[in-house]
């Protein structure tokens, strides 16, 4: 009795154990069958993500990207990894120790060092990042791994067979494919499964070395969760959880030594679902054309992408950043190859003085008249030579108005009764600005004793902090988890059409204003393109189609006209002239940039 008893209660426990494993995937794999698009609420059965995930390109393109690099990955580290546990399990050498030391230590360096040391080599050697640099990595992060893992087996590896073979007059290949091999299969084939899974699931190393056009799936889903989790992604997950598991199952049932019919059945199945992309010839074909776009997130709509592929027959690739200095930090490596960059007016003086951008050629812009006059012609880019208005706009305050009351004053964020509810921009510039600004100081101050007060306020203010983000504050705030919160207008107007308790408001103290526009690199492989894209987002329809998805302001006066009244209107969108008046353009500081950094890093890491 008390036996069962004791077993019952075990039974509970694994039960748990495996539901706390297992919940999220669970969850994961339930949502991807939900109606609604937001991801919290299920609202019904459907099998719709899926079929859009037939339509999605980029996600298609980078599942192809991802299978690509972890097959040649696991071939290259299956052969070295195999060649290299046989020499260090047969020889004994000088140094030992000491080699067999260096060939597993990058399974313990930080996958940070790695990766940075590895876009300082390609640097170097003149490589441009792309398939070959990612293969090359993977390669360079699992082969340790299939060492060790083929040693292993090996370790109980009788070695009187091989020399069984070698005396009945077997050739040293013979022996080894004939008695080596077999004897160590299963653990190159867990080599190989290993090195597979390291690959097709490494997110780090593959951001750092990854040119545009060899996207992973993991670099590309991660990219489209800065703009919100989507049923699409639960299916992709989904999708590539049944693959993985169906591929297991056949490795499983081989190494059980059942026939190999039986294991054919799942490991067909899973490939097939992996190879879908390949099969249904929905991905990039290699001669197209293509426009490498670079731009911030919540920046520009996948359908507003897809009218400018149709009509020019060419595909774009869209990569995301949420800060300018995300976006400078890439361009200035000089060997990524974007087309078109969406910088504010502060980075592109940085990137002119760089020589990093290209002359625009303006006869190929027929629609630049379509810009209002007031947003040209600026210091930081006379003539608009190298760049085009894109979107304006504001930062202040979105708060909820039934938890925060009204706020028209940037105390509102250091308030001790929003602890826990404050958000704040990821961003060294903007909070600096804030905390300048609320004190009557220019967002554009050098001088270091106002800038350490302000480090100082921003330190004292970090307890009230729930998360300094500049991707997705309008969600956090549209969820409820932040009740004020630092950010830019456009993605705030956004949320308020959802939730009527939303306000944004710019301070009365007055705040930075951001002019960012489209500019072509100097690098681009495609210029003529990059004018055509450029043109295309001048012309009126889309210029509203633009501000109408995103909630930017629109430098298009053309475009005003076909906006609807409540985004015409709307004060947080197109603010009047007295809120105008309080606006500063955050501009290139020169060298007070570091000590920006230095400071901001400071107030991040306190
Ligand atoms: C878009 C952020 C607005 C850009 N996610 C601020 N320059």
């Amino acid at each position: 009795m008390r036996a069962r008893g004791g077993g019952r209660a075990l039974g509970l426990f694994a039960a748990a154990t495996y539901l706390f494993l297992y919940a999220p995937i669970l969850v994961l794999v339930t949502f991807s069958f939900n109606r609604g698009r937001l991801t919290a609420e299920w609202e019904g059965f459907t099998f719709a993500w899926y079929l859009k995930l037939l339509d999605n390109v980029q996600v298609l393109t980078s599942l192809r990207n991802s299978l690509i690099v972890a097959f040649a990955a696991t071939a290259v580290c299956t052969v070295l990894g195999t060649a290299a546990a046989l020499a260090l399990h047969r020889h004994r050498f000088r140094r030992q120790g000491a080699v067999e030391g260096l060939v597993t230590l990058p399974i313990v360096v930080p996958e940070i060092v790695l990766a940075s040391s590895l876009v300082l080599l390609f640097a170097a050697a003149g490589l441009r990042l792309g398939f070959a640099t990612v293969i090359l990595a993977h390669v360079g992060f699992s082969v340790s791994y299939a060492v060790v893992v083929v040693r292993a087996r090996l370790a109980g590896f009788d070695k009187s067979l091989e020399e069984a073979a070698m005396d009945l007059g077997a050739g040293p290949w013979r022996t080894f494919f004939q008695v080596t091999l077999p004897g160590i299969a299963p653990g190159v084939l867990a080599a190989a499964l290993l090195v597979f899974a390291l690959s097709i699931d490494d997110y780090v190393i593959t951001s750092f070395v990854a040119g545009v056009g060899s996207t992973t799936l993991p670099v590309q889903i991660y990219s489209m969760v800065r703009s919100g989790i989507t049923p699409e992604i639960n299916a992709v997950s989904t999708l590539i959880l049944v693959a993985t598991s169906l591929l297991l199952m056949a490795a499983y049932f081989l190494e059980q030594g059942r026939s190999t019919r039986q294991a054919a059945a799942p490991a067909a199945l899973g490939l097939l679902i992996l190879g879908a992309p390949f099969l249904l010839g929905r991905t990039a074909a290699s001669g197209e054309k293509v426009l490498n776009l670079y731009i911030w997130s919540n920046y520009i709509a996948p359908e507003t992408v897809q009218k400018f592929e149709k009509r020019y027959g060419v595909r774009v690739n869209v990569d995301l950043y949420d800060t300018n200095e995300a976006l400078l930090a890439k361009v200035q490596t000089g060997n990524a190859a974007y087309d078109v960059l969406c910088p504010s007016n502060y980075p592109i003086q940085i990137l002119l003085h760089q020589n990093l951008l290209r002359p625009l050629d303006h006869s190929a812009l027929p629609h630049l008249t379509n810009v209002d006059p007031r947003l040209l012609d600026r210091d930081y880019d006379p003539g608009n030579r190298y760049s085009v208005p894109y979107f304006w706009g504001t930062c202040g305050i979105g708060y909820r108005k039934s938890k925060a009351g009204r706020v028209d004053s940037w105390a509102a964020l250091w308030e001790p009764r929003f602890k826990g509810r404050v958000l704040m921009l990821d961003d060294a510039r903007e909070t600096f600005g804030t905390a300048l600004k609320w004190k009557g100081h220019s967002v554009n101050t050098t001088d270091p004793a106002l800038l350490s007060a302000a480090q100082a306020l921003l330190i004292q203010q970090k307890p009230l902090v729930k998360v300094y983000d500049s991707a997705n504050f309008h969600d956090v705030l549209l969820s409820g988890d932040v009740w004020v919160a630092q950010g830019w207008n456009g993605q705030f107007a956004k949320v308020m059409d959802h939730d009527p308790d939303i306000e944004y408001v710019v301070p009365r103290e007055g705040s930075s204003l951001f002019i960012d526009s489209l500019v072509i690199p100097a690098s681009a492989p495609h210029p003529e393109l990059a004018h055509k894209f450029i043109d295309f987002t001048l012309e009126p329809e889309i210029a509203a189609e633009i501000c109408r998805t995103m909630r930017y302001s629109t430098p298009n006066q053309a475009a005003m006209p076909l906006l609807p009244p409540e985004i015409r209107n709307n004060p947080a969108i197109f603010p009047p002239d007295e809120v105008l008046a309080r606006l500063e353009l955050i501009e290139d500081i020169g060298d007070a940039t570091v000590l920006y950094d230095r400071l901001w890093t400071e107030v991040k890491t306190q």
